[in-house]
C-alpha cells in the first residue's frame, strides 16, 4: 500500500555509526587503548573472539566512505569521536594525528553539504580513566568536560551528541557485565550513572560558555514500558520499569531531578545518593538544544515484574519489533517534558542478508522496518510533535559489541576480508525517499 506521506523541506535525513563499531586502527597513530580494547580482548566476551581491531577499517577508508555517504544523498551523518584517539591517557598531552583524522571527516562532510552530528563517547573510554576508577570517579566528569572542549575547540561542528544511551553503560556495562568494562554490580552502575549525568552536563555547560549558538544534547535510548495485562501489579510494575528505562535517563536533565520513587528504589541498592552533591542538579539541567532518541523496542512487563514479549523478535533478541512504540515515546516526550527539538538518532535492525550472484544485497526486512518506523514518526509530527531529523542505524555493518560481527545494522553491507562496501537495497531505498521527500 502506498503510504504517501510528505516529510518537511529541509528535514534532516541521515545514517549514524560509532568510533569502536567502525574505524579499526585500534593501535595506530597514537591512538590509546579504551575499555572496549581491553573488554574484547579478553576471552570469552565477546562473540567469536571478535575484536575492534580492524572493525570496517573506516579510519582508512574515510574518503570512500564519505564519498559513499554523498552518493546515498545523506543530509546528515553522526559520527562519534574516540576519546583515547584524541587523548591517548583520557587526559594531558593531545594525539595532533588523532585530532587531524577528525577534522579531515568534518571537512570532509562540509565539503559534501553532510551536516555532521558530533557525539563524543559511544562508550570507548580510555582504559587510563577506568584504571583510575573509569565513570565511577566524580573526577571522570571532569576529565570528560576537558576532553570535550578540546574538540569543541578544534571542530568546526555546529551539533553535539554527549553521552550514548547512558542506561546501556548502566545495564549492560555495570549490571549485567556484558560491555565494558564487565562490571556486575548495581550499587556501582547507579554511582556511574550519576557521573554520567554529570558528565553531560559540564560539556553542554562548556559549550554553551565558549561556542553559544551551537548545540548540544544527550542520546537517551527509550523503551515505552507497557504494562502486559489489566491488571494492577502490572500496570505498578510497568511505571516502575518505566522509572528504570527512561525516567531516571530523562527527568534529571529535561527536569532537574531524580525521580522521588526511583531514589527511594536506588537508595535500597546503591550508595548513589550520597554523591548527588549540592549543585549537581542544576548542572545536569543545562538547558539542552536538541533530544537524541534512540528506539529499537518496547517492554512489556507483568505483574510479577518479568519481561514478555507481544511482537515478532529480530535476530538480536533483545530487539523486540513494534513501530508504534516510537510514535508513543515521541508523544509522551513531548507531553511530559520541556519542548525541545527532537532528533532520532538511532533506529535500525540486524539482518542475515548477504550479496547474490548478482552481488546486490535484498534487505527486505530492513526496508519495512525503516518505513514502518518512519511511518510512526511522520504520525507524531503530524500532531505537532518537533521531530527534526531521522540517523539511521547504520551506516555500515560493523563491531556489534557483545555479538562481534554476526550482527549487520548496515545499510551498506561490509565485507571484513576486503573491506568493500556494497550498498543494500535498503540504503538505495534510503537515498530515493531522501530525494523525493515523500515516503512510499
Ligand atoms: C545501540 O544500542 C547502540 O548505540 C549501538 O552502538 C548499537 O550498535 C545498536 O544500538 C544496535 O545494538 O539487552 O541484554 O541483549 C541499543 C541498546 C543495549 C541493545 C545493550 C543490546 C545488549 C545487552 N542495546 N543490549 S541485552
Amino acid at each position: 500500500m502506498e503510504l504517501n506521506l510528505r516529510f518537511p523541506d529541509g528535514f534532516v535525513w541521515g545514517a549514524a555509526t560509532s568510533s569502536y563499531q567502525i574505524e579499526g586502527a585500534a593501535a595506530e597513530d597514537g591512538r590509546g587503548p579504551s575499555v572496549w580494547d581491553t573488554f574484547s580482548h579478553t576471552p570469552g566476551k565477546v562473540r567469536g573472539g571478535d575484536t575492534g581491531d580492524v572493525a570496517a577499517g573506516h579510519y582508512h577508508l574515510l574518503s570512500e566512505d564519505l564519498d559513499l555517504m554523498a552518493a546515498l544523498a545523506l543530509r546528515s551523518y553522526r559520527f562519534s569521536i574516540s576519546w583515547s584517539r584524541v587523548l591517548p591517557e583520557g587526559t594531558g598531552q593531545v594525539n595532533q594525528k588523532g585530532l587531524d583524522f577528525y577534522r579531515r571527516l568534518v571537512d570532509g562532510l562540509h565539503a559534501r553539504g553532510i551536516r555532521p552530528l558530533a557525539t563524543l563517547f559511544h562508550w570507548d573510554l580510555p582504559q587510563a580513566l577506568q584504571d583510575k576508577g573509569g565513570w565511577e570517579n566524580r573526577d571522570c566528569a571532569l576529565w570528560f568536560a576537558d576532553y570535550a572542549q578540546t574538540v569543541f575547540d578544534a571542530l568546526d561542528v555546529a551539533d553535539w551528541g554527549t553521552i550514548n544511551e547512558p542506561k546501556t553503560v548502566v545495564e549492560a556495562g555495570y549490571q549485567m557485565g556484558v560491555h565494558a568494562p564487565g562490571i556486575t554490580d548495581p550499587a556501582r552502575s547507579y554511582v556511574a550513572l550519576h557521573h554520567l549525568h554529570l558528565a553531560h552536563g559540564l560539556a553542554a555547560q562548556a559549550l554553551h560558555a565558549l561556542h553559544p549558538g551551537r548545540r548540544i544534547g544527550p542520546a537517551l535510548n527509550l523503551s515505552p514500558v507497557y504494562p502486559a495485562d489489566d491488571g494492577d501489579a502490572a500496570r505498578e510494575q510497568a511505571h516502575l520499569y518505566d522509572g528504570l528505562e527512561n525516567r531516571i535517563y530523562l527527568d534529571p536533565i529535561l527536569l532537574g531531578r531524580y525521580p522521588d520513587d526511583m531514589m527511594e528504589w536506588i537508595a535500597r541498592r546503591s550508595p548513589m545518593p550520597r554523591h548527588v552533591l549540592d549543585g549537581d542538579l542544576a548542572v545536569i539541567a543545562e538547558p539542552v538544544d536538541l533530544l537524541g532518541v534512540q528506539y529499537y523496542n518496547p517492554k512489556y512487563v507483568d505483574g510479577a515484574g518479568r519481561r514478555v514479549f507481544k511482537h515478532p523478535v529480530a535476530q538480536a533478541e533483545w530487539l523486540e519489533i513494534h513501530p508504534e512504540g516510537l510514535y508513543d515515546i515521541l508523544v509522551r516526550l513531548h507531553r511530559d517534558y520541556p519542548a525541545v527539538p527532537l532528533r532520532i538518532t538511532e533506529n535500525g535492525l540486524p539482518t542475515t542478508d548477504a550479496p547474490g550472484p548478482d552481488g546486490r544485497v535484498r534487505d527486505t526486512g530492513r526496508i519495512a522496518y525503516h518505513r514502518d518506523h518512519l511511518a510512526a514518526m511522520h504520525r507524531a509530527m503530524a500532531e505537532g510533535v518537533p521531530v527534526e531529523g531521522y540517523h539511521a542505524w547504520s551506516l555500515l555493518d560493523n563491531f556489534e559489541w557483545a555479538e562481534g560481527y554476526s550482527q549487520r545494522f548496515g545499510l551498506v553491507y561490509v565485507d571484513f576480508e576486503t573491506q568493500r562496501r556494497t550498498p543494500k537495497d535498503s540504503a538505495l531505498w534510503y537515498r530515493d525517499l531522501i530525494r523525493r521527500g515523500v515516503l512510499r
